[in-house]
This record gives structure tokens, sequence and C-alpha cells, in this order.
């Protein structure tokens, strides 16, 4: 009370509202006016940015963390009521007639396409120091997952407008969401490398904000143990994107510019782009307000499983199940043997790789009545099994792959399935937790992230009539991987399928110890046999032809331990360096036609 005179209207009105919240306690420790007045005041700030940030303000995170923790403390399953079943979707088969066909669709479609990058996560479980968009996807050019998008999105920007009829200057938006975590070096790592070649504005930063700690069953706001005028926050997870896109406006700005698809997407899959042309296509032929990209799923592994449920009550969704709830679920609805591969080896519920696209219209009518507020949970670790009391503070969570659960049954729900090697290779794990997955299973580790690289590279161009020797098998970091050739190109090289195809002038092989890096739009591989190591740098204007044989004593993978302090983290990470020991680097940096012969 005697406080309220330093306060200001707005502050007493937040105040209030804190009180008829059940908040008392977090004003009980206050001293009288005079004494921490500044710590005070810096209190209403961050209650102000607390209760402005949340779809419905405070108020209703208070009381959806009471309904949640009040359910979670009855034991209440969220899928109770609900039978899970194995969906159906569009399964694909890369570089088949449909697939192409998908391909040219998704692109001719990318114009009016809009990217949104979530990058909040610092990656735990990775165990890295930098942000995870700065890590290289892989190590032959060394190019980091940001610049890798950025150009891939540029390519497309590219080829979508050849395609147009008339004239065509479009600029696709990139939104890239941001924590307090990986705001700034974010900012600095675009800012440094004038944004990777895009126009700074058109790439925006919206930074999430953390949510207050929940200190008990009625969700009373947790103080910081060290700050006494500060609720102790922590991440609402990467669900946040949505209301972050409400709020800041940019989808309004963007349907006023004539976007049609909004394509959401995580912050290390170097494959990603190689599937976004095919099921761009999907959304645009099939028409869906929803579709997610899935592989294939081991039982178990840890990405979502799509399932379909339909509750007692008709009620049916498609939807992610998060993969700690999909062996519960299965177990409580007759499945005895809960997440179990089928004949195929796989688990039979398509593993959600988080790559979602959503049609703009719909999403911005779903979000006008929403707000962007999603469906969230709670996960309390509690003292023992009366369930009153928790080890430490508890928050409420969030995921982006939820938004279709709030969907009237009448919206176009689907998902596109695609070959792993083609569209998922994470990094997500530490060398340690990758040595102890069981051989056969993903490591999504950075060894097996760009091998995944060399080996999508090697088998497209061989699908293509390239001839490519097998790979060797070797182990990096206590990791089994297959070695492919190092085979890299930049976007503007392909794009798709039939782009790799009309590169290829000729029979032309790769022998296993190579590396071939191919930069520039017209580089044309006629006859040509590599044994050796082999890159070309060409501009635009010039058109290449590769022939004859190259050979040299090229570079190869030097095995690396991750402790060894001496490497840098990036690398040694992976387990291997690249010795660099001799190559061809052509460079054409002149308009013309050439051709190349040793
Ligand atoms: N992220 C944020 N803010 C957050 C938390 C995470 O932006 O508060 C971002 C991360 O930077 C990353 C993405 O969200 O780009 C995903 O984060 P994680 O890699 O930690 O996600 P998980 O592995 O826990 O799981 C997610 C989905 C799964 C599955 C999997 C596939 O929840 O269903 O699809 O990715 O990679």
């Amino acid at each position: 009370q005697k406080n309220l005179r330093i306060l200001s209207a707005e502050e007493i009105g937040l105040a209030k509202m804190l009180l008829h919240e059940g908040q008392k306690h977090l004003f009980e420790h206050w001293p009288e006016p005079g004494v921490g007045d500044e710590g005070k005041k810096s209190f209403f700030d961050q209650i102000s940015r607390l209760n402005s940030s949340y779809p419905g303000g405070l108020v209703s995170y208070i009381e959806n963390a009471k309904r949640l923790l009040t359910d979670s403390k009855a034991g209440k399953n969220p899928y109770d009521g609900f039978t899970p079943s194995v969906p159906s979707g569009e399964v694909l088969t890369f570089a088949d007639d449909n697939f192409i066909m998908l391909e040219e669709a998704g692109i001719k479609e990318a114009r009016k396409a809009a990217f949104v990058l979530v990058a909040g996560g610092l990656g735990e479980r990775l165990g890295y120091k930098g942000i995870k968009l700065a890590l290289p996807v892989e190590t032959t050019t060394g190019r980091c997952f940001i610049q890798h998008y950025i150009e891939t999105i540029l390519a497309m920007q590219e080829a979508s407008c050849r395609l147009a009829e008339g004239q065509c200057q479009v600029e696709i938006p990139l939104v890239i969401m941001t924590s307090d975590d990986t705001h700034a070096p974010t900012l600095k790592l675009l800012e440094s490398n004038n944004y990777f070649g895009m126009k700074s504005t058109q790439v925006t930063l919206l930074k999430q904000e953390k949510v207050a700690c929940l200190a008990d069953n009625d969700a009373r706001l947790a103080l910081d143990p060290n700050d006494k005028y500060k609720i102790q926050t922590k991440p609402h997870g990467h669900g946040d994107v949505h209301a972050l896109l409400y709020s800041s406006g940019v989808l309004n700005i963007w349907q006023r510019a004539g976007i049609r698809w909004v394509l959401f997407f995580q912050d290390t899959n170097g494959l990603l782009f190689k599937a976004i042309p095919a099921s761009l296509g999907v959304s645009s032929t099939k028409g869906y307000h929803v579709n997610s990209l899935a592989v294939p799923r081991k039982a178990k592994e840890a990405i979502g499983g799509i399932t379909k449920l339909t509750h007692a009550d008709g009620r049916s969704m498609v939807i992610n199940v998060e993969y700690n709830q999909l062996d519960p679920l299965l177990r409580a609805s007759g499945h005895a043997d809960g997440d179990v591969n089928c004949e195929t080896g796989f688990s039979p519920f398509p593993g959600n790789i988080n790559q979602l696209i959503l049609e703009l219209d719909p999403y911005i009518e779903e979000l006008r009545r929403t707000k962007g507020a999603i469906s969230e949970f709670v996960n309390p670790k509690y003292t023992d099994s009366t369930k009153t009391s928790f080890k430490s503070s508890t928050r409420l969570e969030c995921m982006m792959q939820d938004y279709p659960k709030s969907l009237s049954p009448l919206a176009r729900v689907g998902f596109t399935v695609m070959d792993t090697w083609l569209a998922y290779a994470p990094v997500k794990n530490n060398p340690e937790d990758a040595a102890k997955i069981p051989k056969g299973n993903p490591y999504h580790s950075a060894t097996s992230g760009e091998m995944a690289i060399y080996r999508a590279n090697s088998r497209i161009l061989k699908k293509a009539g390239v001839r490519i020797a097998d790979p060797i098998i070797d182990v990096f970091n206590g990791q089994e991987v297959e070695v492919w050739s190092r085979i890299t190109w930049s976007p503007k090289w392909a794009l798709t399928f039939n782009d790799v195809k009309r590169k290829l002038k000729d029979e032309c092989s790769v022998s296993q110890r190579s590396t071939l890096v191919l930069n520039g739009q017209n580089v044309f591989l006629d006859n040509l046999s590599l044994d050796g190591t082999l890159i070309v740098n060409s501009i635009d204007e010039a058109e290449v032809r590769l022939m004859g044989s190259v050979q040299n004593k090229g570079w190869s993978l030097e095995h690396v331990d991750h402790k060894d302090n001496s490497i840098p983290e990036e690398i040694r990470i992976r387990g291997f360096k690249i010795q660099k020991v001799e190559q061809l680097e052509l460079n054409y940096v002149e308009a013309g036609n050439f051709s190349f012969k040793p």
C-alpha cells in the first residue's frame, strides 16, 4: 500500500492485476518507499514486458498455468480420449516424374513465398558455444548454415523470377526468430558478412521473450533467487514464432505484397532446401493450408511422429505427437509394445522434421482469432509422488508444430514424406551422446550432418547419370558413417533435379577420394573424369564446360579427436579435419564461353 505513491498509473494497474491473480508474495518483502525504489521500478519494467509479449497478457499466462498445472497434478493426459492411427499423406519418390513436376511447380511458386527461421534455441544438446547458424554446413567450403540458407533463398528468388511472365522484382522476405541467447551474435554474423548477399531490408529479426517461471501448483510466479525485484524467466519454446509474426505486423505486409506461402524451418538442417521445391509444389498443387515435411522415422528417434488422432466424440486431427509422448500414447491405446518399428524397419508414424508450409491467408485469419497463442504444455519436476512441490521452478512451453491443433476440422492439413538422405540431417547432438546412439540410428551430429551433404550430392549426381564411386565406411568421434566423394555446389548451380540434369552434358565420373566444388550458375560437366580435387568458381556471365581427366593428390580427411582443444571447436566436433594437399582451382571472372580440358 505504502509503495503505491511511488508508482505510475500504469504500474498501479499492473500491481492490482498481479494481486488479483494471487501474486501477493511478489510484494510481501518490499521495504518502505525510499528504499530500493529503483529495483521496484525495474520490477514493473519487467512485468510490463512479460505482460505485453504474451498473447492475452500475464492474466492469461497465469490462468493457463493454473489450468495446466492442475491437469498435470491430476495426471491428466492431453491425449485422453484420442486414439492414434497412421495418417496418409504425400509420399514422394526422388527424381520420378511426379517429383520433377512438383519441383518445377515449387520453384514457380517460390516468388510468392516468405521464409521464417526459428533460431532462438541455444542447442544445449550440441554443447557448442557459439550460435548454431554460424556452424559450417560442411568444411569443404566452410559455408555456414545462415549463408547456405540465404544463398539458397536468393537462388530460388532468381529462378522463380525467370519463370514469371513479364517483369519480376520480387525480394523473398526472411524472418529470423532470435532470443536473448542468440540475438546479438546473429545480428553480428549477418552484419559482418553483408547479409550474405541479401538486402538487409529483406531480413527481419524478431526476438522472442522468455516467460515467467512458476514456483508452485498455484502458478505463483517465481522470484529470481539473486534479485528480489526480478521474476525468474525461461524460454517458452519455438511456438512463440506465431505470436511474434502476428504482433509484429509482418504478416499483413506480406499479404499486401501478394505473398501466399510462409515456410518455417529450423537452424541446422543442411539438406532441407533440397526438399523445399517439391514440398512447396505439393502445397500449391494440393491446396494445403498446412503442409508438414516428414521423413521415415526409426521408433523412439528424437523427432515427433505425425499421427492421426481421433476422439471418441468424433473430432480428428493430423498432428505431431512429440517423441516422449508417442510411446505412452500408443501403449495407453492398446498397442502393448508402444513405439516400435514395423516390417519396413521404421515406425509407421512419419517423423516430423519441423518444416511447415502454411498458406498465408488462412494463417492470418486463424491468428486474428487466436492472436498467435497456441497450445501449451507444462513439465514440472515434482519433489515426490504427492506432486505438491517442484524441485525447481517450471514454466509453460509451446511448439510451432502445434499450430494446427486449434484449426477447424475443415482446414486442409497434410504432410509430405521424403527420403531422409535427401531432406533431413540436423546437427543437434554432441560427440559423446552421438557415439552412444546404436549403429543404424541417426546420430544427428556435426559428423553425420556434414557426411549427409556429401552423400546427398553424390546420390543426386549418380541418379542423374554421373559415375560416382561407392562410399567407404569410416569412424569419426566414435560414429560409423559412409564417406562419399566430397561434392558440393552453390545453390545457383542447381536447386532441382532438372537443374542438375541440365548441367550434365556427357558421361562423367568422380572417384571416392575426390572433392568437387561447383560455384557458378553456368558450369557444365562435359565428359569430366575426376580423381583428386577440382574447384570451379565462375560468374553468371561465363559459360564453362569441364572436360577430360583431372587428377591430383587432392584433399583427404584426417581423424581428429573431439577432446583435442588445440583444434577449433567447430572442426573437432566433426572428428575430422580436411587436409588440403593438392587441388586444381579454376576461376572464371569474365563473360564468355570457356572449355576446360587439361
Ligand atoms: N528454438 C527457438 N526458440 C526456443 C527453442 C527452440 O527458436 O525457445 C529453435 C531452435 O533454435 C531450433 C528449433 O527451434 O532451430 C528446434 O529446436 P530443437 O532443435 O531444440 O528442437 P527439438 O529437437 O527438441 O525438436 C524439434 C521438434 C520435433 C522434431 C525435431 C526435428 O519439436 O518434433 O520435429 O525438432 O528436428
